[in-house]
């Protein structure tokens, strides 16, 4: 059945009252992601405590008269949330508290995507796509997906948009060069401090960006400073990444609907099968092009033995995330 061209796309944001929620639901409203021709009804997910603030938020919304905004439902139920969406950012999730180990944090946020993930499964449109946001972003893909069996894993993805986004700022800065000039840049592995950005394969024009830059500067200055870009804005500005999240969700959410530049790609966390010898089934930071609406991961690339030790090191990550989460995958 051929689908009118002005049906309106329900999009599922949770933490809609947090800092990044408030910065991305406007642009999702103003037609950012789809075009300024497709009305959106976005559903907004909060915790209860919360919705006071989520109303004052859809308040706001409905002062910029957005033309495209059709409708908002506003709720603390993740089956009302989900229902019949065609997109859901999982942004919502539980920030560590004074005293929590990383491992209980890991676990709470479990808890919140195998709930989400089962809701997903049950109600949302069968051409669903999720990008996981909340940290830890790619366990918590991984737990949401296994939680939705009838579901495929290349409708689940987690964010690593946003340190391939400042992986190709600072590259573009060194060669001062505009950003658009850059292509291939990844960023494999985890959303945390392992992560490996990577411009072994990136081009810079016409040009290799390791002709561009030297391997001091890469290991010395790109590397660190991307792998450190969130505690620095947090000491900077008191606050984590708000605007430059919700940016980078939109572009991958954009690259995914609208398809990669030929002859390049992007990095998101996506299932792994085996590809680069990643354990299957962890969601892991891999180049990806996106085509008609599908992703697919860019195999069979020449690694250094330098970039194989760095993401041996980020796989090992991942697969201890796993291991504290086994309890909560079902067998499939
Ligand atoms: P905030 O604390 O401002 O907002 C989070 C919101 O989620 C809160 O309003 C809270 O009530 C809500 N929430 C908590 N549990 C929920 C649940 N079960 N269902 C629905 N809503 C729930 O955090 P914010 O700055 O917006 O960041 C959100 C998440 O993004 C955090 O986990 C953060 O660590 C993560 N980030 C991930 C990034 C990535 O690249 N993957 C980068 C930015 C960001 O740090």
């Amino acid at each position: 059945m051929i689908e009118p061209q002005n049906r309106p796309i329900r999009i599922a944001v949770t933490g809609a009252a947090g800092h990044i929620g408030y910065a991305l639901l406007f642009r999702l409203a103003a037609g950012e992601l789809l075009g300024r021709e497709r009305p959106v009804i976005l559903h907004l997910l909060e915790i209860t405590p919360a919705l006071p603030a989520l109303s004052g938020v859809a308040m706001e919304l409905a002062d910029c008269a957005f033309p495209l905004l059709e409708d908002l439902v506003l709720t603390d139920q993740p089956d009302k949330a989900f229902d019949g969406v065609d997109y859901a950012f999982l942004v919502g999730s539980r920030p560590r508290s004074q005293g929590m180990e990383r491992k209980d944090l890991l676990r709470v946020n479990a808890e919140i995507f195998k709930i989400q993930g089962r809701a997903l499964n049950e109600r949302a449109s069968r051409k669903v796509r999720v990008l996981v946001v909340g940290n830890p972003a790619n366990t918590n893909a991984m737990i949401a997906r296994e939680n939705a069996p009838d579901l495929k894993d290349s409708q689940f993805t987690s964010m690593m948009r946003l340190d391939h986004n400042r992986a190709l700022s600072l590259l573009a800065k060194s060669c001062r060069v505009n950003v658009g000039d850059i292509q291939r840049v990844t960023v494999w592995g985890n959303h945390s401090s392992t992560q490996f950005p990577d411009i072994e394969q990136a081009q810079v024009g016409d040009e290799p960006a390791t002709q561009k830059v030297d391997q001091r500067w890469i290991e010395e200055t790109l590397i660190p400073t991307v792998q450190q870009r969130g505690a620095a804005i947090i000491k900077a500005r008191g606050a984590s990444s708000a605007a430059s999240a919700a940016s980078a969700a939109l572009d991958h959410m954009r690259d995914w609907i609208h398809g990669t530049p030929p002859g390049s790609w992007v990095s998101m966390g996506v299932a792994a099968s085996g590809q680069y010898g990643i354990a299957p089934g962890v969601f892991f930071g891999y180049p990806v092009e996106c085509r008609g609406g599908e992703m697919r991961i860019v195999e069979a690339l020449k690694l250094s033995d330098f970039a194989r030790s760095r993401i041996h090191l980020t796989d090992q990550e991942l697969r201890e995330e796993r291991s504290g989460v086994l309890d909560l995958l079902p067998h499939r």
